[in-house]
């Protein structure tokens, strides 16, 4: 039990029992390694032309990994984890549209659907940091809609504007997985919204009652987003 508290000691200090949002920042940071060990291990087992989607999913829990070590170790210190969240968020948030661009560039993606899902994307995240930095005049409601509609924009261009149609168009394993991946921005991605009513002021507030807490709610979504899109895209690129 001693030599095992030490290992546990050097990866980090163990939250208390009680201490949910410590414990999920735990998981997250073991989760997280753990998905990318598994996608870069899986690198010379795909096909060629899924290998750099294969690389993006690896990099996208690896770069989380490391923040959510960086928040764990905050969190314990009873700091604000804020700014590592959209550090983290504003990187790997990008390359999620990145995998949609790849999966779709034989049926015909072009960069240009890919700086709108980036630019709406960012968009996105840093209204939503204004809204939780509580910074600027406006309140979080008012940042946190503007952040709504960048994410209604993206939702609309991957189910119903033109990705969606070159994915009909690809049809076989690339329809599915790309109809698998505008669930997860349809579903996964609206856990998010949910996070930020439950940790700011706003109208909403009467959420607070219900929701255990905004890190926690953030922590889950993130283990099934980002985890979960790379095991769709590692499907895709195992199928056939
Ligand atoms: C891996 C991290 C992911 C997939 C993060 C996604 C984050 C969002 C979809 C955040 C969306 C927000 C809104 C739609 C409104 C309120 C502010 C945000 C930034 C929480």
């Amino acid at each position: 039990m001693e030599n095992f508290l030490n290992v546990m000691y050097f990866l980090g200090d163990v939250p208390a029992a009680g201490d949910l949002v410590g414990i999920t920042f735990w998981i997250g940071t073991m989760a997280m390694m753990a998905a990318s060990a598994f996608f870069f291990l899986s690198l010379n087992a795909v096909d060629a032309k899924w290998r750099s989607s294969i690389l993006v999913s690896g990099l996208i829990t690896f770069i989380a990994a490391v923040h959510y070590m960086y928040m764990r170790d905050a969190h314990a210190a009873g700091d604000n984890t804020i700014v590592f969240r959209y550090v983290d968020w504003i990187l790997t948030v990008p390359l999620m549209c990145v995998e949609f661009y790849l999966i779709l560039r034989a049926a015909g993606a072009t960069k240009s659907h890919l700086t709108h899902l980036v630019v709406a994307s960012t968009i996105m995240l840093v209204t939503g940091f204004i809204g939780e930095a509580g910074t600027m005049a406006g309140g979080a409601a008012l940042w946190g809609l503007f952040s709504g509609i960048a994410y209604f924009y993206i939702v609309y261009m991957i189910k119903f504007g033109e990705l969606a149609k070159l994915a009909a168009s690809a049809g076989g394993a690339v329809e599915s997985a790309h109809k698998t991946l505008s669930l997860f921005v349809i579903i996964g991605w609206a856990i998010y919204p949910i996070g930020y009513m439950a940790g700011t002021d706003g109208w909403y507030d009467v959420i607070d009652a219900f929701i255990p807490n905004m890190e926690v709610i953030y922590n889950i979504g993130d283990s099934i987003n980002k985890i979960g899109f790379g095991l769709v895209v590692y499907n895709l690129a195992v199928s056939k």
